[in-house]
């Protein structure tokens, strides 16, 4: 799956058949605003889509494996590069950059200086996104021309078309940062941009804007590849392999269903998102603290993730090695389940810990515990719920293991292939558990999101649950291809037919959702 990403020739080469139709379209018109905007023709489209995670929520960010699969809905980023510099200023470019949806996002212009892209993470601006993969690019492009070389990144005239829905959790903001930070590279002559080099640095890109993510999203936008899911490891090394689904009678699919709830992380992020980041590593140093021989370390920065959050297997691999022997041969599947075992029996507070209490363990001054872990992403909060974190965590990571199992491993594949509903019902019972987990131990899931997925199990769904962040934006549901209108059906009366919805948002409710491609260049003739 390595290699750089592809050149693509068609709209053939991106989008499956039924998707063609309304793709030409847009992509025409897209091409046509350019050309109307800017008086010239673009030369490049550069394309990542949104993605839906299929299973391992919330675990990417302490670098356990998760299952997600690339969609259709993507960003667009149609480019000119401009070489004239009479209105720059010295020692800088120009960004023009424009968007489809210019009511909501509005054009801008700004010149940046060579080697300091200025992203205000405090605002709420569309274009911080273009500019987080525009650093990261220009720090890679830097890098390939040696530091002796003098490097003059070019002008950009941009026109951007979004389809992803921005805080629902298929993950917009990477599918931006991705195709923003691949224009990047092809406007300054890298046409062949190798996918890992690319994930990475958008995934570090990312967290410009302010979100402590971690590297899932870019991945699966980057890697993947039509009609399969995609599993993605963070460790030792960034990979991503193809994963297909057995042939199953009856056949499944997959529906993705908006709750209309946004869950938008720039509001959020300092009470959701990045105070979860925040209780998983406090969980890891804790469970160090309490388990290991005085003065054990966790590992620091573990590249590309970046700052140290991680640590939560290494608490294991630490333990391991001082215990008498058995241990270390212990599968990973074993290794998680004495992992959910050691944590409830050491943190044994349901109702949370707080500064103070954890500080303490640490050794460390409260002062200390903020700098070392609420200090790049502020968090708000009074009490830290470890263990429910951490028993997340860990029984996530083991979830995603069984369901790899049950996709892979022939011993698991139904014997009688004409009726394989009870491996169907052994898949999504797995997203349930996923579910049940997110809801009360993670505490990531809201009111409407189980309201939904209860009334599409009911309606014939196997398996049912938020994808994404959380607290909002979408869910995705395993249906047998012969109950996707029943479960339209009852969404629609028990859920959508309350909410007072405009007619595109009827249409975007419930989509079937078939495995897409990942990143692609297309260049204009
Ligand atoms: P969303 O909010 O769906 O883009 C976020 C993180 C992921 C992962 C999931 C939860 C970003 C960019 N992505 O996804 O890395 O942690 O939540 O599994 O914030
Ligand atoms: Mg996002």
């Amino acid at each position: 799956m390595a290699g750089p990403v592809p050149v693509a020739h068609s709209l053939e080469d991106i989008y499956t058949e039924d998707a063609l139709p309304f793709q030409t379209q847009r992509w025409d018109s897209l091409l046509s605003k350019f050309q109307s905007i800017y008086g010239h023709a673009a030369e490049f489209v550069s394309r990542s889509p949104g993605r839906v995670n299929i299973i391992g929520e919330h675990i990417d960010y302490s670098l356990y494996s998760v299952l997600p699969m690339a969609i259709t809905a993507d960003a667009l980023i149609a480019v000119s590069v401009t070489e004239e510099t009479s209105t720059v200023a010295k020692g800088t470019f120009k960004i023009q950059i424009a968007n489809v949806q210019d009511a909501k996002f509005p054009a801008r212009e700004f010149d940046v200086a060579y080697d300091a892209v200025e992203i205000d993470a405090t605002v709420h601006e569309w274009t911080n996104y273009f500019k987080s993969g525009l650093r990261g690019a220009l720090e890679l492009l830097r890098k390939k021309h040696g530091s002796g070389a003098y490097f003059k990144p070019k002008n950009m005239r941009i026109l951007m078309d979004g389809t992803v829905p921005a805080g629902g959790g298929l993950s917009s903001s990477a599918a931006f940062v991705s195709a923003s930070a691949l224009a990047v590279m092809a406007a300054n002559g890298d046409r062949t941009v190798d996918k890992t080099e690319l994930t990475e640095l958008a995934i570090v890109s990312e967290r410009a804007v302010g979100v402590n993510s971690g590297g899932m999203d870019q991945s699966a936008s980057v890697f993947s590849e039509r009609g399969s899911a995609l599993f993605v490891s963070f460790t030792p090394s960034l990979r991503a392999r193809p994963v297909h689904f057995p042939k199953t009678s009856p056949e499944l699919t997959f529906v993705i269903t908006q709750s209309f709830v946004t869950a938008d992380k720039f509001v959020t992020g300092p009470i959701q998102y990045n105070l979860r980041v925040v209780e998983c590593s406090l969980a890891a140093a804790y469970l160090n603290a309490v388990l290991n021989p005085p003065g054990t370390k966790l590992p620091a920065d573990a590249a590309p993730l970046g700052i140290s959050l991680h640590g939560f297997h290494e608490t294991y691999i630490a333990l391991s090695e001082h215990a008498s022997g058995a241990t270390s041969s212990m599968s990973m599947p074993e290794q998680l389940r004495e992992l959910i075992t050691i944590t409830n029996s050491s943190l044994t507070k349901k109702e949370g810990y707080t500064r103070e209490e954890i500080a303490a363990v640490l050794n460390i001054t409260v002062d200390e515990l903020n700098q070392q872990f609420t200090s790049r992403f502020p968090v708000r909060a009074e009490r830290f719920k470890l263990r429910q974190r951490a028993v997340h965590v860990y029984s996530e990571a083991l979830r995603v293991l069984q369901f790899m199992e049950l996709l892979e491993d022939p011993a698991y594949h139904p014997a009688d292939k004409s009726d394989t509903s009870g491996y169907n019902a052994q898949l999504g019972a797995l997203l349930n558990e996923t579910q049940d987990s997110c809801r009360d131990g993670y505490e990531c899931s809201c009111d409407e999101i189980d309201a939904i997925c209860a009334i599409a199990r009911k309606a014939g769904s196997y398996g049912s649950r938020l994808t994404g962040a959380g607290w909002g934006g979408c869910s995705v549901h395993l249906v047998p291809a012969d109950k996707v209108a029943a479960v339209r059906e009852a969404l629609q009366k028990e859920y959508y037919g309350k909410l007072d919805l405009t007619e595109e948002q009827k249409e975007a409710a419930v989509v079937e959702s078939r495995p897409g491609s990942g990143s692609a260049l297309y260049l204009v003739k």
